[in-house]
C-alpha cells in the first residue's frame, strides 16, 4: 500500500519513520518548506532518542520522502492525518488545523481508500470529519472510503519504544475500517490493538490524558496543604504509595506540554452539561507557577531583598525533563508571572535557547535560582560552587530537583513545608 502522512511533527514523522521502515512508499505531506528540506536531507527537526538514524535509514532506502506539494499525494491508498489539534484563547478547540487537512486529503482521494486520524479530537469528531469528506467528494462514508481513529499514546522521549510496544486502539466509522487498519499497524506493532468505534477511541485517549491530569492535581492539592502543615509533600507521598492500592502522582511547578494541559478540554467540549472536577483539576494545574512565585517572593523577603531589586535566574524551559519541548511549558508562564514585578529575569536550559548561554553566566550577579525543570543534568549540580557566583542565594525547587538543601541557601521547593 502506499502511504501519506499528513503533518510531519512530533508524531507524523516518527510514524512516517516507523511505516517507511516496515517497507512501505511513504509520502510525508508537511506545509512547512523548511522543515521538508531538512527532512530529505536525512535531518530530523525534533529532538527525540534515535530519531536520526531511523529517519537516515528510511531516506536512504528511498521509502520516505517528503512534500509540500499536494500533487504528490494524490491518489494513495492510506492517508494518516498527524496535525495538531491546540485550543484557542478561550479554551475551545481549535480544529482548523486537522479540518484543512481532512480537506486536502478529500482533494487527492480515490474511492477505496483509508483515512486515518491520529491526532486528539473532540469526541465526535471522526465521524463528523468522514461526513465532511463524504460532502467535498460525493463518496459514502464507510462503503465508499475508510476512516478510523488510531490515537497516538507516545511518550516524547520514548516514542521509537511506544510505538512498537504499547498498545493501539483503533476506532473505526466500520468495523472493516478498523479492519483495514489494524492489518496496517500490524507491520510495525507488538502490542496489543483493540479495535472499537471510532467516538470510543477517542474517549479512550482524552480519558488516559484527563486520568493523569486529575491526578497531578490531587498530588498538588496536597502539595499546598504541605506548606499548610509544614510537612515534606514528597516524605508524606513516599509513606502513602507503600499501601497497596495508593498510587499518588508527583507534584510541582505545572502540567505542560501539547497533550495534558488541552486534552481535559477536549473531552468535556461537545458535552452538554458542565464537569466540575475535570475543570477545577485544571485550575489546580495552571495555577502551579503561582505557588512557586509565592515561594519565591516569601524566600526574597527573608533575606530583605526587594522583589524589584532581584535578578532571577530560571533554571529550565522545557515543560519537563530532558525534552527540549517548550509547548505550554510552566516555565514560561511562570517567568511570564514574575517578569514585571523583578528587576530581571534570566533563563538557561541545556536543550532551549535562553537568555543565558551557560549555567554559570546565568548565575552570576542573580540573586535567587527557581528550577523549573527536572533535566537529569540538574540533579547532580554542585550548589556550593555556584552559590559563589551569586549576589544572594535563593533556591527555589519546583521539580524536587535538589534532595537536601545546600548549606548558605535561602531554600524553598513546591511540597517543601519543612523549610
Ligand atoms: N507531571 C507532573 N507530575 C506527574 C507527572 C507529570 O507534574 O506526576 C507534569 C510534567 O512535568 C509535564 C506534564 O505533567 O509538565 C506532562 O508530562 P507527562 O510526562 O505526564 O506527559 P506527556 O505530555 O509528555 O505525554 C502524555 C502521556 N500520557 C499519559 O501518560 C497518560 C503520553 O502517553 C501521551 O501519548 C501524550 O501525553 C499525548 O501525546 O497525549
Amino acid at each position: 500500500a502506499e502511504i501519506a502522512v499528513i503533518g510531519l511533527g512530533y508524531i507524523g514523522l516518527p510514524t512516517a519513520i516507523m511505516f517507511a521502515n516496515a517497507g512501505f512508499n511513504v509520502t510525508g505531506y508537511e506545509i512547512k518548506t523548511d522543515v521538508v528540506e531538512r527532512i530529505n536531507s536525512g535531518k530530523a527537526h525534533i529532538v527525540e532518542p534515535d530519531i536520526d538514524d531511523l529517519l537516515r535509514k528510511a531516506i536512504e532506502s528511498g521509502k520516505l520522502r517528503a512534500t509540500s506539494n499536494p500533487a504528490d499525494i494524490r491518489e494513495k491508498d492510506v492517508y494518516i492525518i498527524c496535525v495538531q489539534t491546540p485550543l484557542r484563547e478561550d479554551r475551545t478547540p481549535n480544529l482548523t488545523y486537522l479540518e484543512s487537512a481532512v480537506k486536502t486529503v478529500a482533494k487527492a482521494m480515490k474511492p477505496g481508500a483509508l483515512i486515518v486520524i491520529e491526532s486528539t479530537v473532540p469526541p465526535l469528531t471522526t465521524v463528523r470529519m468522514a461526513e465532511l469528506i463524504g460532502e467535498l467528494t460525493g463518496l459514502k462514508p464507510g462503503r465508499d472510503f475508510h476512516m478510523v481513529h488510531a490515537p497516538e499514546r507516545v511518550m516524547p522521549g520514548r516514542i521509537f519504544r511506544e510505538l512498537v510496544y504499547n498498545s493501539r486502539i483503533l476506532g473505526g466509522i466500520t468495523p472493516e475500517s478498523a479492519e483495514l487498519a489494524e492489518r496496517l499497524y500490524r507491520s510495525f506493532v507488538k502490542g496489543q490493538i483493540f479495535r472499537t468505534k471510532s467516538t470510543v477511541s477517542e474517549v479512550v485517549k482524552l480519558m488516559e490524558n484527563t486520568f493523569r491530569d486529575v491526578n497531578i492535581a490531587l498530588a498538588n492539592e496536597f502539595a499546598y496543604l504541605a506548606h499548610q502543615y509544614g510537612i515534606n509533600v514528597f516524605e508524606a507521598i513516599e509513606l502513602a504509595n507503600s499501601h497497596p492500592r495508593v498510587k499518588i502522582h508527583v507534584p510541582g511547578i505545572g502540567v505542560g506540554g501539547h497533550c495534558l494541559p488541552k486534552d481535559p478540554h477536549l473531552l468535556v467540549w461537545p458535552a452538554k452539561d458542565d464537569f466540575g472536577l475535570i475543570r477545577l483539576a485544571r485550575e489546580i494545574n495552571d495555577g502551579m507557577p503561582l505557588l512557586a512565585k509565592d515561594l519565591l517572593f516569601e524566600a526574597l523577603r527573608t533575606i530583605n531583598l526587594l522583589p524589584e531589586k532581584a535578578v532571577v535566574a530560571v533554571l529550565g524551559l522545557a515543560y519537563k525533563g530532558d525534552s527540549d519541548d517548550t509547548r505550554n511549558s510552566p516555565a514560561s508562564t511562570f517567568v511570564e508571572a514574575i517578569m514585571d514585578d523583578v528587576a530581571e529575569v534570566r533563563t538557561y536550559d541545556p536543550f532551549v535557547e535562553g537568555t543565558h548561554g551557560s549555567l554559570e553566566e546565568a548565575l552570576r550577579g542573580a540573586d535567587a535560582v527557581v528550577i523549573a525543570t527536572d533535566h537529569t543534568a540538574f540533579k547532580s549540580l554542585d550548589w556550593e560552587t555556584l552559590g559563589k557566583l551569586m549576589r544572594n542565594r535563593v533556591l527555589i525547587d519546583g521539580r524536587r530537583v535538589v534532595e537536601v538543601p545546600p548549606e548558605g541557601f535561602v531554600f524553598k521547593g513546591v511540597g517543601r513545608g519543612e523549610y
